[in-house]
């Protein structure tokens, strides 16, 4: 291929080209076969330029918010075009965005952060925000912080602003809302609770009733809550890879403790590294970005 010019790159070298971790990169190798680097003598993984540059697509366009399940099989041309269809204005806003709040951080300035974040909701539609400023400005903060670029003073920074943010939004959104109730929260050992305010602010947005009870709960005590409220589901969010055995069994307390008629709806980056045949009967995984609006428009729509 035109764009392979010989060199050899190590997974680190190619983790700081890409901003994919090294086990994220170890990951998608073992569980979606979407590159099969070569070995040097002593065994380790180097990748061609070719490969550095299908990965930077990939990551890319799952930043765009496309699981990585979906798209691993593309082809480098239809990963182009993939990412090249969402090259709209509203894409190249949510792109300006994303650099405005990282300078932000670059120079610790919380109160441009909140000046930029609050423009971007007064601007773009709050789902668009959600996924393509919010959502690729966290994921970039972290591989920074990861990389040793940023400080953990940055990253939570960032991570308070947008908890401030999004928090301001679902309060708003709550005292106009009268739909079904829906339950967020992530279960005991996920401290992660981005993800899943977002998504509580994202329905109220759409005028259901929404219960954040913010991360880390046992799942018999969301599940009470759920009982109690007559909620018709509870969202739950996976971000942490390694917790996911863990996640698993509270799921099936969850489970077990809900009424049969109570929807769990499943989602975050951590979901997607699970076979759905280990959710619980009757869960919802919300893969796509648009599983997550069709069920919360379903649930408007019975609650008119
Ligand atoms: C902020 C942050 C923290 C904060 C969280 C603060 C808070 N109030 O939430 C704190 C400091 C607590 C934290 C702690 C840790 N973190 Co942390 N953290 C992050 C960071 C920077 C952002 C996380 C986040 O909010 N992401 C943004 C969300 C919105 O993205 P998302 O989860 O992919 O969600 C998208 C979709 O999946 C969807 N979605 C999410 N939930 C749901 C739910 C439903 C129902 C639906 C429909 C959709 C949906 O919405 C988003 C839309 O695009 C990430 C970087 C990253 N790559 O995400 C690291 C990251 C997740 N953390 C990481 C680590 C290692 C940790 C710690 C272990 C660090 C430590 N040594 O203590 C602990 C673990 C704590 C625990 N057990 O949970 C690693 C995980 C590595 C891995 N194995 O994958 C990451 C990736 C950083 C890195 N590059 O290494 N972290």
């Amino acid at each position: 291929m035109a764009d392979n010019d010989g060199a050899l790159y190590s997974i680190r070298a190619v983790s700081q080209a890409t901003g994919l971790t090294v086990e994220t990169l170890r990951a998608w190798e073992r569980r979606y076969g979407i590159i099969e680097p070569k070995r040097d003598p002593s065994g380790h993984r180097i990748y061609t330029a070719c490969d550095v540059s299908r990965l930077r697509r990939l990551r890319e366009s799952t930043d765009r918010g496309h699981p990585i399940s979906k798209i691993a099989h593309l082809s480098d041309e239809d990963l182009i075009s993939l990412l090249s269809d969402r090259d709209s204005d509203s894409g190249m806003a949510a792109r300006a965005f994303v650099q405005r709040i990282l300078c932000a951080v670059e120079k610790y300035r919380s109160d441009e952060c909140d000046a930029a974040i609050a423009m971007a909701f007064a601007l773009l539609p709050a789902v668009d925000v959600v996924r393509d400023v919010l959502s690729p400005v966290l994921r970039e903060t972290g591989e920074r912080w990861h990389r040793g670029e940023f400080t953990v003073a940055q990253e939570r920074l960032l991570s308070s602003a947008v908890r401030r943010l999004v928090s301001g939004l679902l309060n708003t959104f709550s005292g106009l809302a009268q739909g079904e109730t829906v339950v967020f929260a992530t279960v005991s050992g996920e401290q992660h609770e981005l993800g899943i305010l977002m998504h509580a602010a994202l329905a109220a947005s759409r005028s259901l009733r929404t219960l954040y009870l913010g991360p880390d709960l046992p799942a018999s005590e969301i599940a009470d809550l759920a009982r109690r409220s007559n909620a018709a589901a509870v969202a739950i969010s996976l971000v942490m890879p390694d917790e996911i055995n863990l996640s698993l069994q509270q799921l099936a307390v969850l489970r077990d403790a809900l009424p049969p008629e109570t929807e769990i709806w499943i989602g975050g980056a951590a979901s997607c590294y699970v076979d759905p045949a280990q959710f619980p009967a009757g869960s919802i995984h919300m893969a796509k970005r648009s599983d997550f609006e069709h069920r919360v428009d379903l649930l408007a729509s019975r609650g008119r």
